[in-house]
């Protein structure tokens, strides 16, 4: 999979991407992330890739040549996909398709915004990874690479695929415990310990739903609501719908 990244940072790209799981898939040939810096396409003293807005107004927007010139001299795989607080809320599902593909781009915007040429006749979608402002682009980046990348078979063997198949039902993760059984005066749940493995999993199960409806009703009610198994489950606990774990 290649990943190619439009910045005014390519150092921060490079080290995220050379570090961790990411820098060991891409020794072994399954990613290829490659960080271009928008200031090798000027031609100016200073390297400028931003101006003044036309019409006033504070603040600088990053000018459109830059940008056609890097990304035509790399000719990079599609989609390129801008990242800003205005774009497509990314997900899970996102992520899944993405990583799907054989590859994908990244543009960085930075300053009060970016040319809207740009985004009229050189990018394809627009991804937000969340309702704040970040400085520049490049930290959404590094999510999207990271969320996608996890996923590219072989990057990190079974365990991605099982911790997003577990999110693919729409839950938050239950309460995980390893040792001691006792720490500072503070047990393990009995349940945890007795040996009756379907028990377990109904406790999970459990945890699981409690937890979701009292952070996230939202992804509840994606689902369609609680069913009659999830309530039964619940009361099995003595969990109430209103807990807040
Ligand atoms: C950016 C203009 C891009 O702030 C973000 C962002 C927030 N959620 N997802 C991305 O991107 C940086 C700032 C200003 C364009």
């Amino acid at each position: 999979m290649r990943i190619d990244v439009f910045t005014i940072f390519p150092g921060l790209i490079d080290g995220f991407a050379a570090e961790s799981l990411l820098g060991r898939a891409q020794e072994q040939g399954l990613l290829d992330v490659r960080a271009h810096d928008l200031r090798d396409h000027t031609d100016d003293r200073h390297h400028a890739v931003d101006d003044a807005p036309f019409g006033g107004g504070a603040g600088m927007v990053m000018t459109p040549d830059p940008i056609f010139r890097a990304v035509e001299a790399a000719d990079p795989p599609r989609p390129l996909l801008l990242l800003g607080p205005g774009g497509r809320p990314f997900d899970q599902g996102m992520a899944r398709e993405l990583a799907a593909g054989s590859g994908f781009s990244l543009l960085c915007g930075r300053y009060e915004g970016i040319d809207q040429r740009v985004r009229d006749t050189l990018v394809d979608d627009e991804v937000s990874i969340g309702d704040y402002v970040l400085g520049g682009g490049e930290v959404a980046a590094l999510v999207v690479i990271e969320a996608v990348g996890r996923l590219v078979p072989g990057v990190m063997g079974n365990d991605a695929s099982a911790a997003d198949e577990s999110f693919a039902d729409g839950l938050l993760e239950y309460p995980q415990y390893t040792r001691p059984a006792r720490y500072r005066g503070l047990d393990v749940p009995d349940v945890l310990r007795s040996g009756d493995h379907g028990r377990v999993e109904r406790w999970r199960r459990a945890q699981a739903l409690a937890r979701t409806i009292a952070a996230r009703p939202d992804l509840i009610e994606a689902r369609g609501g609680l069913s009659d198994a999830d309530r039964t489950l619940l009361a099995e606990f003595a969990l109430d719908e209103r807990d807040q774990l």
